[in-house]
């Protein structure tokens, strides 16, 4: 505890996250974001806001750390108890009363004889998928039922039979919500539809191209959930979380993030840049196609059939001599996939590898060396420690911490003036607080995870949101 508060003292503020309010001494403290120091503007006061927390939280299925028993040979074997672990993972849920809360590794006899009934008890409504093939975990996505009423459900299996590359068992959920304020049991306020996307991608270190495949079918129906709500005059904002088994600033992240990935050349085992660099010796590198059009998503991460109509509109409204999109794609060599972390060991021919850009005429037209995706999307969690600039960690086992779990969001834009709403209209959310991660130092002064504060060799990410209500 005093470890916790003299570590706050100590360091120098972000140009983030300046004000400080400390809700809780306990290791990790909530972290107000400063708003002079962003460019998000305040709500006009015409509008009424909804706040909103989310949680991500990957809580180790029981049966993972039974079959990877190495890697926790460093906690007491009363940590590891499922029973124990369970009890610590409820009362952490309870502690920060997350309004919605998206869950990965949750086993599923776990998830029916205890996490469903002690969450339904608490309010939450819950959507659970699990994965396909032999292992029993998958994920589950809550959401209070007091908050938000429910407008549709889907969920994702990343396993295609018929598509060689898709041969492994990870899923996703997406929840498409509609805010509400309720005063008993009439409906007061409602908010645009928030889009909720919660999924663990495969881990094998090896298989980015299996990783960046599961992301863009993920991509792809995400698209297609906002389409509908554009398609109604509604925009809708988005929260992608998970366990993206990819670290930040790495080709998977900056395909999140910046919005395209230039990958041709680029090593399978690159993508995701797990530290576990014994697997450099795969040699599989990317090109183009990434996935078969028998998949259906395109380039840019939409439905074949979506990406037609957008083309077909975009055509008719410009009418202009300007070069096409994929023409000026292809004079581009995009830097984002050749940057090496500083954290990232040099191994000269490896990891300083650049993407090969000899072979960017390839008459391939469907498919560019560029994936894309529209999604105007922000990471919650910097990465790094306010002050120090160490890494912050979300998952640490006996080899090693790092940061593979994210809560992503609709970024905010500026407000505009709606006259058929007589109101301001504002896309994206704007991000009012989160709960602070730890470093892999703090983390082994707790003789790692997990322990007998933090249940599971996850951290739970948390952040609180708001967004502008419509009155009804
Ligand atoms: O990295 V994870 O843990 O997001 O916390 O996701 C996977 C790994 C999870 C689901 O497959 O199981 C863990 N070495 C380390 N961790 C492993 C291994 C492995 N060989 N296999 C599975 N996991």
């Amino acid at each position: 505890m005093i470890g916790s508060i003299l570590y706050y003292a100590l360091y120098p503020l972000s140009r983030y996250m300046t004000s400080r309010r400390l809700h809780a001494v306990t290791w990790r403290v909530w972290e107000k974001v400063d708003e002079s120091a962003t460019a998000a503007e305040p709500l006009p006061f015409t509008n009424a806001s909804m706040d909103f927390t989310v949680m991500s939280y990957n809580i180790l299925a029981d049966d993972l750390l039974q079959a990877n028993q190495e890697l926790y040979t460093h906690c007491p074997l009363e940590v590891l108890d499922w029973s124990y672990r369970c009890s610590l993972l409820l009362e952490e849920i309870q502690k920060w009363e997350p309004d919605i809360l998206c869950l990965q590794e949750v086993q599923e006899n776990h998830y029916h004889q205890q996490l469903y009934p002690a969450l339904s008890q608490m309010g939450y409504t819950c959507v659970y998928k699990r994965r396909t093939g032999t292992k029993r975990d998958g994920c589950a996505t809550c959401y209070r039922s007091s908050c938000f009423s429910e407008v549709s459900v889907a969920t994702l299996e990343f396993f295609r039979p018929e598509t060689e590359l898709l041969d492994r068992h990870n899923v996703g959920i997406i929840v498409l919500l509609r805010p509400v304020v309720m005063n008993g049991s009439v409906v007061k306020a409602k908010g645009p539809p928030l889009c909720v996307a919660n999924t663990h991608l495969l881990f094998n270190p090896r298989r980015g191209d299996v990783k960046l495949a599961q992301l863009a079918i993920m991509l792809a129906e995400i698209g297609s959930v906002i389409k509908s709500c554009n398609a109604k005059g509604e925009h809708c904002n988005l929260i992608l979380c998970g366990d993206f088994n990819s670290i930040p600033s790495m080709p998977l992240y900056q395909l999140i993030t910046t919005g395209e990935l230039y990958f041709q050349g680029l090593p399978a085992w690159m993508i995701s840049g797990q530290e576990d660099l014994s697997h450099r010796a795969y040699g599989h590198r990317l090109c183009v196609p990434l996935w078969p059009s028998s998949l259906g998503i395109t380039d840019r991460c939409q439905h074949t059939t979506a990406y037609k109509e957008e083309s077909k509109s975009r055509s008719q409204k410009s009418g202009k001599g300007q070069y096409s999109h994929d023409f000026m794609r292809q004079l581009r060599f995009c830097p984002t996939a050749c940057i090496r972390p500083l954290d990232l060991q040099l191994i000269p021919g490896v990891t300083d590898i650049t993407p090969d850009a000899s072979s960017v005429n390839q008459p391939d037209k469907s498919f560019s060396h560029t994936i894309s995706h529209r999604l105007d999307l922000e990471s919650v969690y910097q990465h790094v420690l306010p002050g120090s600039g160490n890494p912050e960690v979300t998952t640490l086992h006996s080899e090693g911490g790092s940061t593979v779990d994210y809560i992503f969001y609709s970024r905010r834009r500026s407000a505009t003036w709606d006259p058929s709403a007589g109101a301001f209209a504002i896309r994206g959310l704007k991000l009012i607080g989160s709960l602070s991660l730890l470093s892999e130092d703090v983390l082994w002064s707790m003789k790692g995870l997990p322990n007998d504060i933090f249940p599971s060799d996850h951290l739970s990410l948390l952040a609180r949101f708001q967004l502008d209500l419509n009155a009804v």
